[in-house]
Order: C-alpha cells, then structure tokens, then sequence
C-alpha cells in the first residue's frame, strides 16, 4: 500500500521520494468510543463528513464503551492492512500492547479528543483539548460568581479511568484552591451519559438535604447537566438559581437550557477533532513530516450572556 511505504521512507529518513498521492486513496480505521453523548454523536459525524470532503475510505467502529471491543477493532484495522488508525481511546490505560503491533506493522495510530497513558513513540499525534484547562475555566468561572459566598458543590466526573475525568478534575480543583467558601461535598461517575447524570444527582439530592444544602453543580460534560438539570426539577428546586450549573461541551441542548435560565456556563469542545488529524496525515504522506505530538483544540467559555438562544439555533443541525 502506497502509504506504508511512503512511511518506511520516513522512518528511515533516506532520500526516498514520496509516492505524494492525494489522500483519496487512503483508507483509515476508526474505532470510536459509542455514542454516550450528544457531544460524542457529533464527533462521529463529522469525522464521516471530513473523510467523505477528502475521499478517504473510512472504516468505522462502535465500541460501546468498552475497551476490549477497541482493542478488538485495532487489531482488526493492523490485519486488514489500513493506511492509519483513529481512536478514541475509552480509557487512559491497557493500550501498550495494541499500539505496538500497529508500530510494528508501520501504521501510525493518531489519538481523537482524549489521550493514553503510553510511550508517546506509540502513536503519531494526539488532537485533543487541553483538558485541565477546560475544568479551570469552569472552575474559574465559580470561584468568580460566588465571589466569596460559601457554595458545597456536588462534581458528576465522566468515565472512571478516562484522560478527560482525571484532567477535568484536577483543573476545577486546581482553581479552586485558596477559595475555602467553595467546598466538594459529593463526587462520583455518571459515565458521561444523561441517565446517569441523573440518577446520581437525584442520590445527591436526597443526600444533601433534599438540595438545600448545595449551592453549585460542575459536571464534566452538559449530557450529564442536562440529566441532573431534570433531577433538580423533579426535587422543587430551581436549577441555575437554587443550584448553579456548570458544564463542558457546549452541545445545543445545554444552550437551550441556558436560555430557559436552568444552565448557567459551559466550556465549548469541538467535535471536529478528525479535521486536523487528517491534515496531519496527509501532510505526513506527502513529504514525511511528522506531526507535532499534541494538536490543541480551541476551549471557549459560554456563559447566560452570550445570547444562548442563538447559539443553539446555530449548532443545532452540526451534527449533534
Ligand atoms: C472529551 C470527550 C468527552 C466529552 C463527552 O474530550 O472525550 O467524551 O466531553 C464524551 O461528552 O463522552
């Protein structure tokens, strides 16, 4: 296949000459994480429309959520000999093994929107946010609203194990460190999806003095808001005044929220973290050049005053 050996050139750095095909004639294995998210719908999407703009051959696979069935796919994806491989890893760890045989078999692994706790040697680039920074922003944003008030936060973290819950985490708390009026009084897993996102509150809820006793919930994505935003409801208290709301993803839904006044902030993620990936490629199999390890995606912070409703009207049909 032109590409491998456009990349056995490379690898050895000799004076090879590029094959310098376009990218149509690339073929790439996807094994996307499922569908838990509107978020997650719309990485999907767009990583089908961006290879369809380039003519590239995508093969696509839905893990569920589980990580066996990603190691399943790459390793389906080496056998059938692809040009690359896209994941996006569920986890953080458990990827040394699989990376190694797509090293071995000279197809280099570019990582969508969380990364792995592995030899960076093992995967080409990494297009993801700065994830710390994202949990800073909406811890940030607050430390700045409360201003001084004393607030028990509750924390709905994504997927146990996973790059974007440990970094969320630690960039919210490294933000609020120095402002003791802000207290964590309950922090568990609502895996990223709506239903567990409620399901949890609703345990908060009942645990913290029927909401009362909480000032502010941070939920690692809006999916997981959305579902604790109905469980607020559902307790009579009113979400984005008894209990402030903030999120990241920025998906449509968390916008409409926002305009009936029961969200108040989210930190925006693109779901097109396909693009520059392959433009990473493509420039790769052109000339060789390698790409830097870490491609960074934008993080922008969305508050009530920033015209909700309009911004869901326009990022409701990409895809989510
Ligand atoms: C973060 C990404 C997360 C989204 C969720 O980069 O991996 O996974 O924030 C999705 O919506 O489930």
């Amino acid at each position: 296949m032109k590409f491998i050996k456009a990349l056995s050139c490379a690898t050895v750095l000799a004076g090879c000459v590029f094959s310098g095909a376009s990218a149509a004639d690339m073929t790439v294995g996807f094994s996307q994480i499922g569908s838990e998210s509107g978020w997650r719908a719309a990485e999907t999407t767009v990583t089908k429309q961006e290879a369809e703009k380039r003519g590239i051959d995508l093969k696509f696979a839905d893990a569920q959520q589980k990580q066996e069935n990603q190691i399943k796919a790459l390793r389906s994806f080496i056998a059938q000999g692809v040009d690359a491989i896209f994941v996006a890893p569920v986890v953080a760890t458990g990827w040394d093994e699989v990376l190694g045989e797509a090293k071995d078999a000279n197809i280099p692994v570019i990582l969508l929107d969380r990364t792995v706790d592995a030899d960076k040697s093992l995967y080409m680039t990494a297009v993801t946010s700065d994830l710390v920074h994202e949990g800073n922003v909406a811890g940030k944003w607050l430390v700045d609203t409360t201003a001084g008030k004393p607030c028990n936060v509750v924390e709905l973290q994504g997927t146990t194990g996973s790059s974007p819950a440990i970094d969320r985490k630690k960039g919210f708390e490294e933000a609020l460190k120095g402002h003791d009026n802000l207290k964590i009084v309950r922090s568990q897993t609502g895996d990223f999806t709506r239903t567990k996102g409620k399901e949890v509150m609703e345990s908060f809820l009942k645990a913290e003095n029927g909401g009362k006793n909480i000032c502010a919930l941070y939920a690692h994505n809006d999916d997981m808001a959305v579902g604790a935003i109905q469980a607020i409801k559902e307790a009579g208290l009113k979400p984005g005044t008894d209990i402030l709301v903030v999120s990241i993803d920025a998906v449509p839904d968390i916008f409409q929220a926002m305009a009936a006044g029961e969200a108040n902030a989210t930190v925006e993620l693109t779901p097109n973290m396909a693009g520059p990936a392959f433009d990473a490629l493509a420039a790769f199999k052109k000339d060789g050049k390698e790409p830097p390890k870490w491609i960074q995606t934008e993080s922008k912070l969305y508050t009530q005053a920033d015209e909700p409703q309009k911004v869901y009207e326009a990022k409701k049909g990409l895809g989510y």
